[in-house]
């Protein structure tokens, strides 16, 4: 299959995150990518092409016009405010605060578009989440016009991030706007399959209210692990999205049995609801040596997982989300999309 990369990922390289109360290099790091496309070279799973221009279109249908215009100009209002860092979230509105004022003030508005404070923004933050999302829509249109299955090597990641809110790396969510793009083209039910550790606070909750796109998670339990606040087994969806929501949360040390189980209890249930297309959040996280996830999957796990998701025999996009052990992530990302096209 085909990956469709842009160099533009670069842009976005924070010095720092906040971590275990200290300033660290972010865990989501340009290396990533080199890994990934080494063993994409490597193991010749196909070219590797450069996206077109993004379509911000259907972004735009999907997300919050203020929040797309804050992510734009967010660095340049900071810096014009006399800031001298990057930008990053020192609060956010709590649940004994409102939620419906938004500051005119570049601190306030910050702390009202983020979610997690160890996603800062910085100068190249808002080109790089564009060729992010054009990897992904380049991606989309390889599938929707006939081939079996397409890599979106998206950095930075997508799946936290909300129609309105940025934060745990993410800042547009990239799968969410592919499953949409799926829907515009005709497909009448997709679903986004999210294997990565962490839960897709994000594709969850913009598809809430949504009967035409199923979000499908296995995630660390989030009594454990970040998001925290999302990802319970009673998230369910509301509206005419009651139902599809399908999420499996699992404790730490969890092995590729019970998570293979909960995988094709998960593929089961996308089969029986009749998804027609298929956007996986794809991060391996879930790899025994991620530095900051708790599940003991091995390399050639996600080979076998791959599989699996390949003889559902649906189109499918990958869009990259997490994974950060970095000499892991090559092997471990090639193992899934190999799997999927030897099934
Ligand atoms: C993004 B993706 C490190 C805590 C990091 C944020 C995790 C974001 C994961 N001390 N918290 O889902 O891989
Ligand atoms: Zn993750």
């Amino acid at each position: 299959m085909r990956t469709f990369f842009s160099e533009d990922h670069r842009l976005h390289f924070p010095q720092a995150e906040l971590s275990g109360g200290e300033f660290v290099t972010p865990y989501e790091r340009p290396s990533r990518v080199e890994y990934i496309l080494g063993q994409l070279k490597e193991r010749r799973l196909g070219e590797i092409v450069a996206p077109g221009p993004v379509d911000m279109g259907p972004a735009e249908r999907l997300l919050d016009a203020g929040f797309l215009r804050f992510l734009e100009t967010a660095y340049d209002e900071w810096k014009a405010a006399g800031q001298g860092g990057e930008v990053i979230a020192a609060g956010m509105p709590t649940r004994r605060q409102r939620h419906d004022r938004i500051p005119r003030n570049i601190d306030g508005k910050v702390e009202y578009y983020c979610h997690a404070s160890e996603t800062a923004i910085t100068g190249g933050t808002w080109r790089a989440a564009q060729s992010s999302l054009a990897s992904a829509q380049a991606a989309q249109r390889e599938v929707a016009g006939g081939a079996r299955g397409a890599f979106a090597l998206c950095r930075p990641p997508g799946h936290h991030a909300t129609s309105d809110q940025y934060g745990g790396y993410c800042f547009i969510n990239n799968a969410a706007v592919v499953a949409e793009m799926f829907r515009m083209g005709g497909a009448r039910r997709v679903t986004v399959l999210d294997v990565d550790f962490h839960h897709g606070n994000g594709t969850q909750d913009i598809f809430w209210r949504r009967g035409d796109v199923m979000f499908a998670s296995i995630h660390g339990d989030p009594l454990d692990a970040y998001p925290y606040f999302a990802g319970y087994a009673d998230e369910i969806g509301e509206g005419e999205g009651k139902g599809p929501t399908s999420t499996c949360r699992l404790p730490p040390g969890t092995g590729y049995g019970p998570w293979a189980e909960a995988l094709d209890g998960l593929i089961a249930r996308i089969r029986d609801w009749g998804a027609e297309a298929l956007v996986v959040s794809l991060g391996v996280d879930a790899y025994k040596d991620d530095p900051i996830s708790f599940f003991k999957l091995d390399s050639p796990d996600f080979l076998d997982c791959g599989r699996r998701i390949g003889r559902m025999g649906l189109p499918t996009v990958f869009c990259m989300e997490g994974g950060y052990a970095i000499e892991q992530v090559g092997v471990n990302t090639v193992n899934v999309l190999e799997g999927f096209e030897d099934a």
